[in-house]
């Protein structure tokens, strides 16, 4: 008897090795676009698909909206024929190859928020009609693969091996990082079965230059969450060393520089004004969330998150120690908060500990700006939009307190220093020995 899974595989193994293999992207963002771009630059034919119409126009137009994509390498794509990018899923059913880069966001109640995901299962179970290899990148759980879409597309009838080959493949993109880009990055697969790695393996191997094969699905979902509650977790301990060093009248970051000489057994991290970005913030809280329905509370996790969720209160604490040192409050204070992006270099406010911080700053009446050269503006907690002077420098003497929040490199510091009445320095870029200069576990 004729073995029909071996002969799709087959079949489909060959489309992707002669790059005759139509390929998708569903999510076109900081991890899709990037993506999309390798696979066309390997000679394949993509489609991006997107539910943003906007996004979907500019692509087509041969524009970038994500920094580290430029638009020539768009519009080369597009001219060539090599992407096109639409908000219609139905060409889901050309497909030979689907590459799932969607939001994993968190809930109001810090909770995964799986919608995006449930929605890209549906239209795939809906649209799908060939043999379709289907890579999961977005951050989540371990499960997700087989629960929210093995299931469901068997569920429908659909059998793997035959009608669908699927893989668990996190997404390891940092943006702004010019030395670790989309290609160069290692990139972990976990396959349904053995057939579902082959074939991803395939596809990926050609355009990325290492992939890392692991057992299943929920081993590469999980070596995604153990690498940034990894972060997370260390982050949250150095704020709580700076909190710690403040109370003993010791410099952190004296102490990270010395302990950071050991070449061997120990990795610097360093304290900041809270957490931001679109991983660290919530990676931990998916396994946090998942690891419960074990039974297992991990307390590492719950902790780290409270220190990194408090640390923007601490800075405001230190604002007011630097106000009180003119006689001022922060009732009607003027503050300038320098960098809304949640780190340097990049446009990026999502979670950024910034925008906590003006809301606290807000309920205390205090009279705001904010500086960023890379962010024209971002909405408030009541979605209300605050402009942001982006630029480089302003007049530093007409606030009362100048926050450096984020080490955007092309600030004027020098400036900022000579200029500014009384500076809090979350970054480290000031000698705690100046009155004017407060840091948390500064040594002052
Ligand atoms: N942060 C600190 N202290 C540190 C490091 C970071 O306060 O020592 C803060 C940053 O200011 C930022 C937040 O934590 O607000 C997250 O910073 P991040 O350096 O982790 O940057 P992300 O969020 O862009 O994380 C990404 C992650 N990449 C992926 O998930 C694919 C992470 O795994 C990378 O390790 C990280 O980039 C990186 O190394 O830049």
């Amino acid at each position: 008897m004729i073995d029909i899974t071996h002969k799709t595989k087959e079949l489909l193994m060959r489309k992707i090795k002669t790059k005759q293999a139509k390929v998708g992207v569903i999510g076109l963002g900081y991890v899709g676009l990037p993506l999309a771009m390798e696979l066309a630059a390997s000679g394949y034919e993509v489609t991006g698909i997107d539910i943003d119409p906007q996004k979907v126009t500019s692509l087509n137009d041969g524009e970038s909206h994500i920094l580290d994509v430029r638009s020539e390498i768009v519009c080369d794509a597009v001219r060539n024929g090599r992407f096109e990018a639409t908000n219609d899923f139905y060409v889901l059913k050309d497909l030979d190859a689907v590459s799932v880069c969607v939001p994993t966001p968190l809930n109001e109640n810090q909770e995964p928020d799986i919608s995006f995901m449930t929605f890209t299962a549906e239209k795939l179970v809906k649209h799908m009609q060939n043999p379709i290899l289907i890579l999961l990148e977005s951050t989540t759980y371990p499960g997700t693969t087989r629960e929210l879409f093995a299931d469901r597309f068997e569920a429908a009838g659909k059998r793997v091996k035959e009608d669908y080959f699927l893989c668990f493949s996190p997404e390891r993109v940092d943006p702004g990082n010019a030395k670790f880009q989309t290609k160069s990055i290692p990139k972990v697969i976990g396959g349904l079965t053995t057939e579902c790695s082959e074939l991803a393996e395939q596809l990926y191997g050609s355009v990325l230059d290492q992939l890392v094969l692991v057992s299943s699905p929920e081993t590469a979902e999980m070596s995604k969450l153990l690498e940034n509650t990894f972060r997370s977790i260390n982050i949250a301990f150095v704020n709580e060393m700076a909190m710690m060093c403040e109370r003993m009248g010791l410099d952190i970051w004296e102490t990270i520089d010395a302990a950071a000489t050991k070449p061997f057994g120990f990795m610097p991290f360093y304290p900041g004004p809270g957490v931001g970005g679109h991983c660290i913030p919530l990676d931990p809280m998916y396994l946090h969330w998942k690891g419960k329905q074990s039974k297992f509370f991990n307390k590492f996790i719950e902790t780290a998150q409270e220190i990194n969720m408090n640390m923007p209160y601490r800075v405001v604490d230190k604002i007011r120690d630097a106000l009180n040192t003119h006689g001022k409050s922060l009732k009607e204070a003027k503050v300038l908060l320098v960098g809304a992006g949640y780190k340097a270099d990049i446009n990026d406010v999502r979670e950024s500990p910034t925008l906590d911080i003006y809301e606290i700053l807000r309920e205390n009446q205090t009279n705001i700006a904010v500086l960023d050269p890379f962010v024209a503006q971002f909405k408030d907690k009541d979605k209300q939009i605050v402009p942001v002077i982006q630029s480089e420098r302003c007049d530093f003497a007409a606030y009362d307190c100048v926050v450096v929040l984020t080490k955007h490199s092309t600030l004027d510091y020098e400036q900022l220093f000579v200029e500014s009445k009384t500076i809090v320095d979350m970054r480290n870029l000031y000698k705690a020995d100046s009155q004017k200069v407060f840091k948390i576990g500064g040594g002052k």
